[in-house]
């Protein structure tokens, strides 16, 4: 991670012409993408705006195991300290560029993609690599339903009552060998019908990487639904990561491969642009390139409020940071 350190202390002249996510301008200019017309500045915190609010989520009548919903709180996080935002203000400002750069396009986008059926292949360095059906990961897993607050590196945050099982119940599932200790996650590639994977020019298939302490946090979670329902299209159906001390680009969604890996693996955010490390961990006193992280807006009533470490998470993974802060000098 010491590419990112270097960046850190480029002179400002050099780091202010490269925009997120490649340029918004630049991708217009390279692909004509018409939805990209209405997208100015939309990524920019404060400037986004909320569309369609008034939409419920929609719900695929075929979604996996369906009838287990609603499943009991875990009373370790039954208040995040935080009012829940509305299902209908979460379910219309999505960020899933698979289907838009337009938060407020995502919801009608991703109604109509087959989510179903759908397989979650877990391979690499385990004992016993399997590839599970959606519907029998779910019924095999711990379920429980935990409120987390969650912080998008653009500075808008939501809090919201997750449903799923922790990734370390799965990992023990097919056991993770000693050389393992990375975590790999893939997203669904299906470029025929997403239309950001033609018309953007990022690495797809999105891509993820935990380490092996992160990844078997009591933290860490693999969810499969939100609101008490099963996950609408437009946060991850089926199944998406949530770790909710890290940015939001970290939590990917709609995965369809988790490998065990040796080596720190490469993340997209990483790869498309020099803004992103590999641990995106929250922290108020570490600025974007752009904008600061001192604070943040809550979807919903638009509050600002200040931006706590590790998203006030700290007590379940602050001592995860403490050799690699003293090794790297860098933990973002
Ligand atoms: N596959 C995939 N996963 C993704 C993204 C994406 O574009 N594609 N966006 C990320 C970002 S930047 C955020 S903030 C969250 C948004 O999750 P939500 O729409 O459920 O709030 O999803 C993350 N996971
Ligand atoms: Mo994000």
């Amino acid at each position: 991670m010491t590419r990112r350190s270097r960046d850190w202390n480029l002179p400002e002249a050099e780091v202010t012409p490269e925009p997120v996510f490649l340029s918004r301008r630049e991708i217009l200019r390279r692909t004509g993408w018409a939805a990209g017309v209405a997208l100015a500045g939309s990524a920019l915190p404060g400037c986004g705006i909320l569309g369609g609010a008034d939409d419920e989520p929609y719900v695929s009548p075929k979604a996996p195991a369906r009838d287990l919903y609603p499943v009991a709180r875990n009373p370790d996080f039954a208040d995040a300290g935080r009012e829940l935002t509305d299902a209908s203000v979460a379910g219309n400002y999505n960020n899933f560029y698979e289907f838009s750069l337009e938060k407020s396009e995502v919801a009608k986008l991703a109604r109509d993609y087959p989510f179903d059926p759908w397989q979650v292949e877990v391979t690499g360095l385990v004992s016993n690599p399997r590839t599970f059906d959606i519907d029998d990961l779910i019924r095999a897993m711990p379920l429980d339903e935990r409120i987390y607050r969650f912080r998008c590196v653009e500075a808008w945050s939501m809090t919201v009552p997750w449903t799923g099982f922790p990734l370390k119940a799965l990992l023990e599932a097919v056991g993770v060998k000693p050389e393992a200790r990375h975590v790999r996650l893939v997203s669904f590639d299906d470029p025929e019908r997403l239309p950001g994977q033609t018309s953007l020019g990022y690495p797809w298939p999105y891509f993820e990487g935990l380490t092996l302490e992160e990844a078997t946090n009591d933290l860490t979670l693999l969810a499969t639904g939100i609101y008490g329902h099963p996950l609408p299209p437009q946060h991850g159906a089926p199944i998406r990561l949530v770790t909710p001390w890290k940015y939001g680009f970290k939590s990917i969604k709609s995965v369809v491969r988790i490998e065990l890996v040796a080596d720190r693996p490469k993340t997209f955010w990483s790869e498309a642009s020099t803004e992103y490390g590999f641990f995106a961990n929250i922290d108020p006193s570490v600025p974007h390139r752009r904008w600061s992280q001192a604070t943040e807006r809550l979807l919903g009533s638009g509050d600002r409020v200040p931006t706590q470490l590790y998203n006030g998470y700290g007590r379940w993974v602050a001592d995860l940071y403490e050799e690699i802060k003293e090794r790297e000098n860098v933990y973002y």
